[in-house]
């Protein structure tokens, strides 16, 4: 991250200098739409992130530029003094969630600048949360720890941005490690730092951008949830102790087949489903089995594709090439309804699966795919 660009201009804004905080977007090896149901996610943070200045001015109010956007926005700190452009709602949601924790904000300037490419499922808007949420936390000595500062952003997106995300991507951007993917149970909180060194195994990991915009805002992932909580409702009839589908045996969910709806039994079925992939998939990796990995990954795209139709023609597309290339592993990733496939590729390999699904992508949709090799990095920190 580039922050020359952003300290030239808070200082042209501003006059002054401020603190710089850093976080980072994430990828995501296996477990997806698994956080909002209780069950497990293997992120990891990634070396493009949001970088931010900021610096307290004094007054109860936030003056906040998006370099990026080339727009400003000013806003108070109260709950009726929300700003009308989207990306500020993500600074003044962070506000409000630290305030609602017994925290006291006080005005400040700011611009911030990003590298996570937007609407690629590696979520930029966690990273955006999780530089303000962790600055103000450090900045102000609220002494708020990470977890809290994740649900923070989390908050954030369900109050202000109107996305019921689970925990996932708000937790990866906040406690990213150099080198490691983080499994974490998303029912208990507990985590583990599992190392992560494909290339000692002879593997790349790298996505493979659609380009096709991912815009959770809007986007039928709400309903997704939906669906989800409403076969737990059912299941719970006979099995109370279900609090998420995570809890589920396969077989709970066959009882409640003509109880719910057949769209939300296929939903619930991905979702329990993709809770045992995970755990499969994390049992190979301790082993260095890369190829069980990776076809639990194919599994995984399927089921996204298949029952939870959270992929598209595009996605399909590149999962596809992948497999005619002999990529270990492949799928769509995150969210969905559009973004990066993520791709473990044997090193030998490398090069002909990207010039081939370059080529393919193109001459098929017309559009340049992009292509980030993947580097697992460092979560939120100060960083001048
Ligand atoms: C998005 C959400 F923000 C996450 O909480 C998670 O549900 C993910 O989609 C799917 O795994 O990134």
């Amino acid at each position: 991250m580039d922050i020359t660009n952003v300290r030239n201009k808070f200082k042209e804004l501003y006059g002054t200098e401020g603190a710089v905080y850093a976080s980072p977007g994430r990828v995501n090896l296996i477990g997806e739409h698994t956080d909002y149901n209780g069950g497990f996610v293997l992120p990891g943070a990634v070396d493009k992130g949001m970088v931010a200045e900021i610096v307290f001015n004094g007054t109860d109010k936030v003056r906040a530029y998006a370099l990026d956007l080339g727009e400003k926005s000013e806003f108070g700190l109260s709950e009726d003094d929300a700003p009308k452009e989207h990306w500020a709602k993500y600074i003044f949601g962070v506000c409000r969630e630290l305030t609602k924790r017994g925290a006291t904000i006080k005005g400040f300037d700011t611009v911030f600048s990003g590298d996570v490419p937007l609407g690629a499922g590696m979520s930029s808007s966690a990273a955006l949360e999780s530089t303000y949420a962790f600055a103000l936390n450090d900045l102000l000595n609220l002494g708020f720890d990470k977890m809290t500062l994740a649900k923070v952003g989390q908050s954030t997106e369900h109050n202000y941005v109107g996305v019921k995300c689970g925990i996932m991507d708000q937790f990866a951007s906040i406690h990213g490690k150099a080198g490691h993917l983080m499994r974490l149970d998303c029912k208990t909180g507990e985590f583990q730092y599992v190392p992560f060194d494909p290339e000692a195994h002879g593997y790349k990991v790298v996505l493979i951008d659609s380009c096709v915009k991912h815009e959770l805002v809007g986007s039928p992932y709400n309903k997704r949830r939906e669906s989800c909580e409403r076969a737990v409702k059912a299941i719970q009839r006979k099995h109370p102790e279900v609090e998420f589908l995570r809890d589920a045996q396969p077989e709970w969910l066959e009882e409640v087949i003509g109880v719910i709806s057949q769209e939300d039994y296929i939903r619930a079925k991905y979702a329990i489903d993709e809770v045992h992939r995970l755990l499969d998939a994390c049992a190979a990796l301790a082993a260095g089995d890369y190829e069980t990995v990776g076809r639990k990954m194919y599994g995984t795209h399927i089921g996204m594709s298949v029952l939870y139709e959270v992929s598209c023609e595009e996605l399909d597309f590149l999962n596809e090439v992948a497999k005619e290339c002999g990529v270990t592993g492949s799928r769509v990733m995150g969210g969905g309804f559009g973004g990066c496939t993520i791709n473990v590729v044997p090193a030998p390999k490398y090069d002909e699966f990207i010039n081939t699904a370059k080529a393919k992508y193109k001459e098929r949709f017309g559009i340049d795919c992009k292509v980030y090799p993947v580097v697992i990095s460092d979560g939120a920190r100060r960083i001048a």
